[in-house]
């Protein structure tokens, strides 16, 4: 071996360990939402990007695409499980709709706030509901973020004490049966729309109110169409950053330990953020004109409650879940 050709072999292996992947030989992962760009599960979607990038460089292209403009909502669940998608943000109520033991987490007045949330879903009931995820859906959840707590955005100025008082109210819920159920749990009407379609839904009048989390109603800025928000507090709501199994399996073990770690950093800043946000934002919404308060929490509670006791979902939902979720601190 001369001392030219060593030099070439060392410049080789040089080359090939500290060089990243060239592009082509990175894996794609794309990610779907109907989320809007500022809404904070939108900007965490780049911050898992980069923190992916840091943690495996040159490994992933990771592929951001927000406002539905890939797949409709409620149908990423599906494009992930024939392998057509790789990534998105999924929530209880898509689950349910293929796993009716999930329809539990659809119910309102359940999970009491964030930490409870998170207790939960890390703990040994997550364990259990993200395995039948994994077995029945060909699906990895690898984290769960808070969407939010659930509030009434209306149209119209009356106002709303008690469920009585939604009679009649055309509230938009997102499509499916478990988000129609917590509509008219809640004593209004439900109407089916997308959540691209909301804004305009609420300006023709064709919806008289919408339910969403605070920063979402600033993000998609639906306080420009509506007069009053009422704080019923009906769904501490979740959204799980899920991927393909199909994707998820190509991984080396040491990939999917990068992506988990991404995704936890991204969900920390996506909750961080929106936890302070919800904190702040009735200041905002008062300077913006409308009315915010509260209504009698207790009644939408009770009712709320009762509903999905003797709701069909309830059949479905392993015995003693109810309590073992209250249990958990
Ligand atoms: C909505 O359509 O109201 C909803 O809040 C439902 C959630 O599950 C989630 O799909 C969310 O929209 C989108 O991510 C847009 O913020």
């Amino acid at each position: 071996i001369t001392r030219r050709t060593a030099l070439i072999a060392a410049a080789g292996a040089f080359m090939a360990g500290a060089v990243p992947a060239f592009a082509a030989d990175a894996i794609k992962l794309r990610i779907s939402t109907p989320a809007v760009e500022s809404d904070w599960h939108a900007k965490m979607l780049p911050v898992f990007k980069d923190e992916l990038e840091k943690l495996a460089p040159g490994q992933f292209d990771v592929e951001i695409h927000l406002n539905a403009t890939l797949f409709k909502q409620g149908t990423e669940p599906t494009a992930m499980q024939r392998g057509n998608l790789d990534m998105a943000m999924i929530s209880a109520q898509d689950i349910a709709k293929q796993i009716p033991a999930w329809s539990v987490f659809t119910a309102g007045y359940l999970i009491r706030d964030p930490e409870h949330q998170k207790n939960v879903f890390r703990g040994e009931i997550g364990k259990e509901f993200y395995g039948m995820v994994e077995d029945q859906m060909g699906i990895k959840i690898l984290d769960v973020g808070y969407l939010g707590t659930r509030q009434l955005n209306l149209r119209g100025d009356k106002k709303i004490e008690t469920p009585d008082d939604l009679s009649g109210v055309k509230l938009r819920m997102p499509g499916s049966d478990a988000w129609q159920f917590l509509g008219s749990a809640l004593g209004a009407s439900p109407v089916s729309i997308a959540f691209g379609e909301i804004y305009t839904a609420l300006q023709t009048g064709v919806a008289d109110g919408q339910d969403n989390p605070l920063p979402t109603d600033k993000a998609a800025k639906f306080y420009e169409v509506t007069k009053q928000i009422v704080m019923t507090n009906h769904l501490v709501d979740a959204v799980f950053l899920s991927m393909s199994e199909k994707t998820w399996d190509k991984l080396s073990d040491d990939q999917k330990t990068k992506v988990t770690e991404a995704a936890q950093k991204a969900i920390a800043y996506n909750d961080e953020n929106r936890i302070k946000d919800e904190a702040e934002l009735v200041e905002f919404f008062k300077g913006q004109g409308l009315s915010v308060y509260d209504p009698n929490r207790e009644a939408f509670r009770e009712r709320v409650q009762k509903a999905y006791q003797g709701s069909e979902f309830a059949k479905s939902w392993p015995e003693g879940i109810v309590d073992k979720i209250n249990a958990v601190k």
